[in-house]
């Protein structure tokens, strides 16, 4: 790993003591962060820096924001977790938030956003023997190549990415995995009458901000309807304003039967994720037939609806929009030769570097780091720039300014 020469002793001790004690599963950026509020996070030596990872969309609401954190604080003295063998006053009232925020008849909450893809294949294969039919041990979920849903053994069965998968086998079956932003090959998936459901990031995230041709989302929605297959949207990622618009979906008036979030329901503070639907899909599930320990425990409501609330009360779908566009634009007229590409919706927004040396993407996140921003790159060459939906107009063109300064190591 590449470390930096002017590192001092007190980023080198952390890293040292992670390096030694923890399992090696993740090859972070060399910055070690104490302290975060809003856009901007600072490391043990106090340098500040704007985040654009936002915890992998986790961080919509900005760092610490104060009415979440006073949420968590307020319900923290009172009550934690009850489990579900008792009921807390907290869970009746967010599930009606909840429900009502977005339209379903009802939520099932889990903790993280794999949980939610877990609970929704659950939930889809149930309703696919019960409702629609399907004989036993035959039902099959159509998902996207490329994709990422998270990590259990279920989840990695039908991820195309051989270092999320390698070696974790046997897999799970199940799955059929056709091409992203394909409706041809959704079509022909979709003629097998075992199918259950089609499960899809709206945007792909973790490809590198794959965004789909306009339509897609609406047309694949349609053609499942029509299939009688559910539509199963992971919005883990993209959902609660990130791309501009409460849901990814919400750009092209699609409602998925199955609707999936996490990361940003609690604004970064604690896991909290949400699986809705209707009564038809979520009332196959009967009492002692799903659940855990944590999921739906009243700190989580507590969090969760103050989480909610602020990204309606500051607007940051729409804020979301417009500092988006202004990013995209801004990195455009740089007009690097090193940047062939800048794409994404809202605030989830990606580069492809452009560059002979492979390890030209990491090099210029160092660079970034250095010039006072956090970024990661993905697969070699795509860097993801997701900053706290909280940025303004002005925070925006400074980190124009950074990236066009740094890209100048690439030369
Ligand atoms: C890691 C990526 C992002 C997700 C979607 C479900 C989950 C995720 C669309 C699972 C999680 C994370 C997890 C994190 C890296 C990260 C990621 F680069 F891997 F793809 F965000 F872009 N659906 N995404 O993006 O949620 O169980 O983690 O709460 O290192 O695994 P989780």
């Amino acid at each position: 790993m590449q470390t930096t020469l002017d590192m001092s002793l007190t980023t080198q001790y952390y890293l040292d003591l992670e390096e030694q004690h923890g399992a090696h599963n993740y090859h972070p950026i060399p910055v070690v962060l104490h302290r975060g509020k809003g856009v901007h996070v600072w490391d043990v030596e106090g340098k500040q820096y704007y985040d654009f990872l936002s915890g992998y969309s986790a961080i919509n609401q900005g760092h610490c924001h104060p009415k979440i954190v006073q949420a968590l604080i307020d319900q923290a003295q009172l009550l934690t977790l009850t489990s579900r063998a008792f009921h807390s006053d907290l869970l009746g009232e967010y599930v009606k938030y909840i429900t009502g925020y977005f339209g379903y008849d009802k939520v099932l909450p889990m903790n993280t956003g794999v949980e939610a893809v877990e609970t929704g294949i659950k939930l889809c294969r149930r309703w696919g023997y019960e409702v629609k039919g399907i004989p036993d041990g035959k039902a099959k979920i159509i998902v996207c190549a490329g994709n990422f849903h998270g990590r259990t053994s279920t989840v990695i069965s039908f991820s195309s990415d051989p270092s999320a998968k390698k070696n974790f086998g046997p897999y799970m079956p199940g799955f059929e995995v056709i091409p992203f932003d394909d409706i041809k090959a959704l079509e022909t998936a979709l003629s097998d009458k075992n199918v259950a459901g089609f499960l899809v990031e709206p945007i792909q995230g973790e490809a590198g901000v794959l965004v789909p041709q306009d339509g897609y989302l609406s047309k694949a929605k349609q053609l499942c309807a029509s299939a009688n297959v559910l539509f199963i949207a992971d919005e883990i990622q993209t959902g609660l304003a990130r791309t501009g618009r409460m849901l990814a979906c919400d750009h092209e008036n699609v409602r998925p039967d199955i609707l999936l979030l996490g990361k940003a329901l609690s604004g970064g503070l604690l896991p909290v994720s949400a699986v809705l639907c209707d009564d038809e899909i979520m009332m196959t599930i009967k009492p002692g037939e799903h659940g855990s320990t944590y999921g739906g425990n009243p700190l989580a409501c507590k969090v969760a609806m103050a989480a909610l609330a602020v990204l309606k009360e500051e607007n940051m779908e729409d804020n979301a929009a417009a500092m988006g566009i202004l990013l995209r634009e801004g990195i455009q007229a740089i007009g690097s030769k090193h940047i062939s590409m800048v794409r994404g919706k809202g605030l989830l927004n990606a580069i492809v570097i452009q560059h002979h040396h492979k390890e030209a993407a990491w090099e210029l996140c160092l660079q970034l780091k250095e010039n006072g921003l956090l970024a990661k790159p993905t697969h070699g060459d795509k860097i993801r720039l997701a900053p706290p939906l909280v940025i303004t107009r002005h925070q925006v063109m400074e980190c124009v300014e950074i990236i066009g300064d740094s890209l100048a190591i690439l030369d």
